[in-house]
């Protein structure tokens, strides 16, 4: 019914809509209407009400709604389904891995204010203030080889730092393989995480946490926000739907084509590329100059004798 009644509004274009032609449309009392109408303006929207004129949409909230972002999405698939989204929850990730288990069709997202137990990798925290940040994950059920799983977070990388670009107008870099770097400092990190049997990939979620209008006192010392680098706040839904349709385009490439096709443009945003690098894996630590990112998004990284790695994933820290 709320969903219902914005779309009456949004057709007006800014003019009035009387009670009773949303009654009557909608087939319900005005009572209903009315109350409805107070429930929005309780989740933000500014609705202003006349008498003998009706109802005008002033303006919506900041706020990454799903039936906010599905407006004029003009995906094919992500976002097309349902859109979860929440006020508050645990995790994302963990959320969307619930729903895709019970079935949840590709490009399901899951999306929310805040989280409670924001996760990074490896057991870390992913701080998740409310009121400024983009905490969502996406279901994505991928036709290829589990070894090429880990890549699909180069992927979406590539993807938020195009999304962010176009929204807001900074250019990031891609601090390989899952954080987004501005000024130095983490503008946002991705999770992907599995479901599979031995020989294929039941569903993947990437989750993708930014700090867009976040306050950087509520956000640790490593990170920045959008709104920090530019000074200007960023429209959320703008945000989340440009990161949907460059993630399904990258990803229908990546599927099509595999990394390879996708990997110039990530090498151009990369920040450790001939970079002096110490990388640690599962306590195993490789330093060594990033030389490149191979077809398969692997690292390579030359040590002092020429002598060259592949790695696949871990934390890289850039020597200065
Ligand atoms: C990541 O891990 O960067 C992956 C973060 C993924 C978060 C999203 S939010 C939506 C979805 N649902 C989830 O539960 N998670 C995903 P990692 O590379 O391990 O980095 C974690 C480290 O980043 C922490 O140890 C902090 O140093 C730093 N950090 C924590 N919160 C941050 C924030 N809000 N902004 C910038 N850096 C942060």
């Amino acid at each position: 019914m709320k969903e219902k009644i914005l779309d009456l509004l949004r057709k007006k274009n800014n003019g009035y809509v009387s009670g009773e032609e949303i009654s009557v449309k909608l087939n319900v009392s005005r009572m209903a209407v009315s109350k409805t109408v107070k429930k929005l303006k309780e989740e933000g929207y500014d609705i202003s009400a006349v008498t003998h004129k009706g109802y005008r949409l002033v303006s919506r909230p900041d706020k990454p709604f799903g039936h906010e972002i599905k407006i004029g999405l003009g995906t094919r698939s992500l976002g097309r389904k349902d859109i979860f989204y929440y006020e508050s929850v645990g995790s994302t990730n963990d959320e969307a891995y619930s729903v895709a288990e019970k079935g949840a069709p590709e490009g399901t997202v899951v999306i929310s204010e805040s989280q409670t137990r924001g996760k990074g990798r490896m057991g870390r925290k992913w701080e998740s203030p409310t009121g400024g940040g983009v905490y969502m994950s996406v279901v994505l059920r991928p036709d290829v080889p589990i070894d090429q799983v880990p890549t699909i977070t180069l992927v979406a990388a590539l993807s938020v730092v195009n999304a962010i670009k176009k929204v807001s107008g900074i250019t990031a870099g891609i601090k390989w393989p899952n954080d987004i770097m501005y000024n130095d400092k983490k503008l946002c990190g991705i999770l992907t995480e599995i479901k599979a049997q031995p020989d294929k990939v039941d569903f993947l979620i990437v989750g993708i946490g930014i700090n867009v209008n976040s306050k950087i006192k509520d956000l640790p010392d490593v990170a920045t926000s959008i709104k920090e680098g530019t000074g200007k706040a960023v429209d959320r839904v703008l945000l989340v739907k440009s990161i949907l349709s460059e993630l399904e385009n990258d990803y229908e490439i990546f599927q099509k084509k595999g990394f390879g096709a996708l990997r110039d443009e990530c090498k151009k945003f990369s920040l450790v590329l001939n970079k002096s690098v110490k990388i640690t894996v599962h306590h195993k630590v490789t330093t060594g100059t990033a030389v490149d990112i191979d077809e398969k998004g692997a690292l390579i990284v030359e040590d002092d004798r020429g002598k060259a790695q592949r790695v696949f994933s871990g934390d890289v820290v850039l020597a200065h």
